[in-house]
């Protein structure tokens, strides 16, 4: 039984892409296992042919064009509080969606109680998937757009996929919800935290949606903090002020990764990378991952444990 709002989000889906508002973009997986993680890598040739985030930024400074307002009407799934629910125009997994602000907000802004009511509010929708949910937060995030926006990526339902992170957070469910803490698997800096299933459970009423979205932005607000207060201590992000990073949510764990760039080489890493799904867009870049390793490329875009240091492929020793 599908919920109202998958039902409008699939029929949005099946519309805009018969009316060509929207591009399914074709890909195979190949799977790289590294430290018990099954990483999952999707090559998408056809993605190539897009233009570029660079072409494209360069386009919004000529002609300053947000994709976002005014939204394209064949990719509108609803509207929630102030923000809007849209269709990714450019998607590699069916029904993924974004949440965008309203009116114009910063993409280098924090995540408010608004902005995490309404992320849960679409994550809550979809009953019979999985669901990695991520903010790309700031110019090293591997974000393209400059207005504020969520993503919700509904993982598909025909096997037994989960994120493949998944894997090493199962080891650590011992750990108290609410605790901060990072896996030892990962060689670069991250922050976790499990959250409560019974802060998430009960009534559907307008009170236990603020009493959620309240417990989801402590939590969020949290990691944040702990992270400006671990990178305090790195002399590798001074000049990095405010810090790029990515937050990845599912129903029951939260993530943020500080990030020093956004490609390791050719390689751009957004979110879904540290929730262990890669994209590559052409035969090169999927040797290029398989040959340096993606833990290895994950360590360089992000800020690495080691002394001495791999930023962007490059070694700095600290
Ligand atoms: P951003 O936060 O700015 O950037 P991004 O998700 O990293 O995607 P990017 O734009 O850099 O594209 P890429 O080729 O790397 O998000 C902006 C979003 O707005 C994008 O999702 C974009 O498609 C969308 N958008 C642009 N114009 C739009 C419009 N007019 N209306 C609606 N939406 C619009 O990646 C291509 C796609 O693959 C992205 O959606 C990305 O999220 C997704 N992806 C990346 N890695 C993946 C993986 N491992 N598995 C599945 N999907 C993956």
């Amino acid at each position: 039984m599908q919920t109202h709002f998958e039902n409008k989000v699939t029929e949005t889906y099946d519309r805009a892409l018969r009316r060509g508002e929207l591009y399914f973009v074709k890909s195979t997986i190949v799977n790289v296992t590294e430290n018990d993680i099954e990483f999952e890598i999707r090559f998408a040739p056809s993605l190539a042919k897009r233009p570029t985030a660079e072409q494209t930024d360069e386009n919004h400074m000529k002609h300053k064009v947000d994709p976002f307002a005014p939204y394209n009407q064949d990719l509108f799934v609803q509207e929630y509080g102030n923000h809007i629910v849209l269709l990714n125009k450019f998607c590699v997994v069916p029904n993924h969606l974004l949440v965008v602000t309203k009116e114009f907000e910063e993409q280098t802004d924090s995540l408010n109680q608004e902005d995490l009511a309404a992320l849960w509010y679409c994550m809550m929708q979809f009953k019979n998937q999985q669901i990695i949910a991520f903010y790309n937060c700031g110019n090293h995030s591997g974000s393209s757009q400059p207005h504020k926006h969520m993503q919700v990526v509904p993982l598909p339902s025909d096997d037994r996929f989960t994120p493949p992170i998944n894997a090493i957070i199962y080891k650590y469910q011992n750990k108290k919800p609410g605790e901060i803490f990072n896996f030892q698997e990962l060689p670069y800096f991250h922050y976790v935290t499990l959250l409560d299933p019974q802060q998430l459970c009960g009534h559907h009423g307008h009170s236990h949606k603020e009493t959620v979205s309240q417990y989801l932005t402590e939590n969020y607000l949290a990691l944040i903090d702990a992270m400006v207060e671990g990178m305090r201590a790195s002399p590798l992000t001074e000049g990095f002020h405010p810090l790029s990073y990515n937050f990845l949510i599912t129903h029951t764990w939260m993530m943020v990764v500080p990030r020093l760039s956004e490609k390791y080489e050719q390689i751009s890493v957004n979110s879904l990378g540290f929730a262990g799904m890669l994209l590559v867009k052409n035969e090169e870049e999927l040797d290029f991952v398989k040959n340096v390793g993606i833990l290895r490329i994950l360590e360089g875009v992000a800020i690495s444990k080691d002394k001495d240091q791999l930023i962007g492929g490059v070694h700095i020793s600290v």
